[in-house]
């Protein structure tokens, strides 16, 4: 029997809790709490109330509440004396059909798990489309989440708890996050095209200008052609994918929006690209009602924010703002082909580049979803957060040199080692960063070039990157940071060499826009976060000429990402599309 909000709303509290029965495994003290919430003006709101009924348990119910949970494959699935729930979810991820191997491996890790946290292993097996995992998939969790701190698992288990039930109360609803489905299964099928000899290892990587990454760009127009109406489709000159969807008057200024689709080396499938698909799934569902506002919307896919490929950053939203630098042209890709070469090669018009800034009169502003990738909102059981600013950056390309030598017979006191002096530097980022709230250092490439095992290292090269809530904490730490290298380098008698290769300020969100973030979150039903951005986005560019804002979305694996392990659920993908819905139509009332 599907449940509706007024039926809930409307319920004494001994009948609401009964209609939630089995939404938190054997545990309707949390439904019983959440009553007391009510009204609830949406799914996410009776969500959030039970999320908060947990928070505000305390350890001892939490952790009865983990307790309550049965192991997978376990005893009880065994003895089929699991709930209703849990017997369809386990049957449905197939752990009711082991194989001799896995059903053996699983009781194995039970038993680990359980000795070592004192409570199961609690995975929500429907996955983040809600469709089910596969068995190696959930093995692959388990093994690796045996590895972790027991109180990250204490708050792994519970996040996993609350992902378990939001999928049995979207059922008990009858709600569909159709729209987070269908980003959802975007991001999937372009994850398809990955580079050599990543794809391979079925890693996703999506370099500058690579054959996937013009895959991409061709996927990505024929959907927002074929699926989603926009009124034109081009790839413009650095390759940006650039789709309008025209107001009441053609001529009307414009609503710009969008993300990147190039990718870090062995990345997630959703950084940059949830911000393209989220504002395509926008347009899409306009144009399926034949709505039009009284401005124009412009989503483009950024071909390049990286910098992995060249050491140009934020080359596509660039372009755009006009600080495309032409000098960038002759940078070299690790098989020393230019980036001129490479567009031409891709068929880009380089002459047109200048082109492509845009008239900042003709826009309203710019607005960037993004998955936060970072901690804060899975801490917080927070689907949406909004961005207040993005972080300054600046980054080096730093190089030592030394003097290559036996390392038999060179003496440690007549040694110009140049990966030692890089050592000392690393945890003098580390150090300087961690002394002040607000900045973080990274140096994120260590190599020794052409190094051996038997010859001490006569060139070190890394990079730096160092970042800030503001340009003057920023700059602080780098001057600082400098400043040590040479001192390092000085005492011992290497020399080196330092490139800046991005330096981006801190880029405030509009407060206008922040606001529109803001009121859409809160007609969800749900809290308003506000937060720092410690990622840089192609919102810090567009911030150079126009007013931006951005919105987070929660990251699954406590929102890891520039990794594998990046993931975003489909409710929460859903509730980012339902809150750009909302800010459109808001804007377009205000405009009309
Ligand atoms: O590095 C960054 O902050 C972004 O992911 N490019
Ligand atoms: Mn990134
Ligand atoms: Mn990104």
């Amino acid at each position: 029997m599907r449940l509706t909000l007024e039926q809930l709303n409307a319920a004494p509290q001994d009948e609401f809790t009964a209609l939630l029965d089995g939404t938190y495994e054997h545990s309707p003290w949390i439904a019983r709490e959440a009553w007391r919430r009510r009204p609830f003006a949406s799914p996410a709101a009776l969500k959030r109330a039970m999320t908060e009924s947990v928070r505000a348990a305390g350890r001892d119910a939490q952790l009865a509440l983990i307790r309550a949970h049965p192991e997978l494959a376990g005893k009880a699935m065994v003895a089929k004396a699991l709930t209703a729930e849990s017997t369809h979810e386990q049957g449905a991820a197939g752990l009711t059909a082991c194989t001799p191997e896995e059903f053996a491996t699983l009781q194995r890790l039970n038993a680990e798990y359980g000795a070592k946290f004192g409570f199961p292993f609690i995975l929500a097996v429907r996955g983040p489309r809600g469709l089910g995992l596969t068995r190696s998939a959930i093995i692959a969790a388990f093994e690796r989440r045996l590895a972790n701190h027991p109180d990250f698992e204490f708050a792994e288990a519970l996040r996993n708890i609350h992902r378990i039930a939001e999928i049995r109360l979207d059922e008990k609803l009858g709600h569909v996050p159709a729209l987070g489905n269908l980003v959802w299964d975007w991001a999937e099928e372009l994850a398809q095209h990955s580079d050599p000899g990543y794809a391979e290892k079925g890693q996703l990587t999506v370099t500058y200008l690579t054959d996937a990454h013009r895959a991409c760009a061709a996927r990505l127009s024929a959907w927002m052609r074929e699926e989603c109406g926009f009124d034109s489709v081009e790839i413009d000159a650095v390759g940006n994918v650039v789709g309008v969807y025209y107001g009441t008057d053609r001529e009307a200024r414009r609503l710009l929006t969008g993300s990147h689709y190039d990718t870090v080396r062995n990345a997630g499938k959703h950084d940059g690209r949830l911000g393209i698909l989220v504002a395509m799934a926008c347009v899409r569902e306009m144009h399926r009602r034949g709505r039009r506002l009284p401005f124009g919307i412009e989503v483009v896919a950024f071909a390049e924010e990286e910098g992995q490929r060249y050491k140009a950053v934020f080359l596509g939203s660039g372009a755009l703002a006009g600080r495309f630098d032409p000098r960038w042209l002759d940078q070299k890709d690790a098989d020393g082909i230019t980036m001129g070469e490479a567009m031409t090669g891709a068929g880009l018009r380089v002459a047109d580049i200048p082109k492509l800034a845009r008239d900042a009169s003709r826009y309203l502003g710019f607005v960037e979803a993004h998955i936060e990738q970072g901690p804060v909102l899975a801490g917080l059981d927070l689907p949406l957060g909004v961005v207040t600013s993005i972080n300054g950056s600046v980054r080096y390309i730093v190089e030592i040199a030394g003097e290559a030598s036996h390392a038999g017979t060179t003496p440690m006191d007549r040694r110009r080692d140049a990966a030692a002096a890089a050592a000392e530097l690393v945890l003098y980022v580390e150090r300087r960063a961690a002394a002040v709230p607000e900045v973080v250092g990274t140096v994120g490439v260590l190599d020794v070039p052409g190094g051996s095992s038997n010859v001490v290292p006569g060139r070190c090269r890394f990079t730096l990157d160092i970042r800030a809530t503001t340009d003057a904490a920023r700059d602080a730490a780098a001057d600082d940071v400098r400043a040590e290298l040479a001192r390092v380098c000085a005492r011992r008698g290497v020399s080196y060499s330092l490139e800046e290769t991005l330096r981006q300020s801190a880029a405030p969100s509009d407060r206008a826009w922040q606001a529109r973030w803001e009121r859409a979150v809160a007609a969800l039903g749900l809290p308003v976060h506000r937060m720092p951005s410690g990622a840089g986005h192609d919102a810090m560019k567009l911030h150079e000429i126009m007013p931006q804002a951005m919105l987070f979305v929660r990251g699954e694996n406590a929102g890891i990402s520039h990794n594998p392990l990046e993931s975003t659920a489909n409710d929460d993908i859903q509730l980012a599309v339902e809150a750009f819905q909302h800010l459109l139509l808001h804007l377009a009332e205000a405009d009309e």
